[in-house]
């Protein structure tokens, strides 16, 4: 008998607490509306008795008093939507007879029977954020990849550059000896044929110079016909 009491007790309990639900206000907002109390309007405009909050009859202008109708032209609705997202609609779409939230909460004084399709909704959504989320992984293993790739790739031309500069290095090494052992050549060819003609490379010099003293000598020496005395006696 007392088992049976106790559980009207609850179920009495529970559908008070279900009237007293101020419909269409997010956890977040409960603040504003507290039973028992005056309610003034979210905006501070207006102070006016609880009773008229949600009493299909718009009072304050931010529609703060209506959330759960569409008495106010600016007011939301907001959709508990468990099992997907929550959010706002506009205040016309309550109880206009379409399907709006996805728990349908906002068609509660409407003939049209909404369907709760938020667990299907938030599967699907969940299903294809798990398909972006594999996709983004794989694009994010293939940049991995590409990287070692690419730094395998400088570390490869790095090697190519010291191996070439140090080419660069012996082949100017080897031109600098190569000029070096064609004028020695050059040298040996000159000397070779000196000594074929029985002179030194000094002999040579000195001839070289002595050439150039007899050369000046002749330059400086009178010539006939230099005179004017010598050119009148020709003439007599
Ligand atoms: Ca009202
Ligand atoms: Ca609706």
């Amino acid at each position: 008998m007392h088992y049976h009491i106790a559980i009207a007790v609850i179920i009495w309990a529970a559908v008070f607490v279900e009237a007293r639900k101020i419909r269409g206000i997010s956890l977040s907002y409960k603040r504003f509306y507290k039973e028992r109390k005056s309610f003034v309007c979210i905006d501070g405009s207006k102070l006016i008795p609880f009773e008229q909050v949600n009493d299909d009859y718009c009072d304050c202008a931010d529609g703060s008093d209506e959330p759960g109708t569409a008495a106010c032209p600016n007011g939301r609705f907001y959709c508990t939507n468990l099992g997907f997202r929550p959010g706002y609609i506009p205040s016309s779409r309550v109880n206009d007879g379409i399907c709006d939230c996805c728990d349908g909460s906002e068609e509660y004084n409407s003939p049209t029977l909404c369907q709760n399709t938020c667990r299907n909704l938030g599967q699907r959504e969940r299903a294809e954020l798990e398909e972006r989320m594999r996709m983004l992984s794989e694009g994010a293993d293939v940049w991995r990849e590409k990287q070692a790739e690419l730094a395998n790739l400088w570390g490869v031309a790095s090697s190519m550059l010291v191996l070439l500069e140090q080419s660069r290095e012996r082949k100017a090494e080897a031109d600098r000896a190569l000029m070096a052992a064609q004028g020695f050549r050059g040298q040996s060819r000159t000397q070779t044929r000196l000594e074929g003609l029985g002179q030194s490379p000094q002999d040579t010099e000195r001839l070289g110079h002595k050439g150039e003293g007899d050369q000046a000598r002749m330059d400086s020496a009178p010539h006939r016909g230099d005179s004017p005395n010598e050119a009148e006696g020709d003439q007599g």
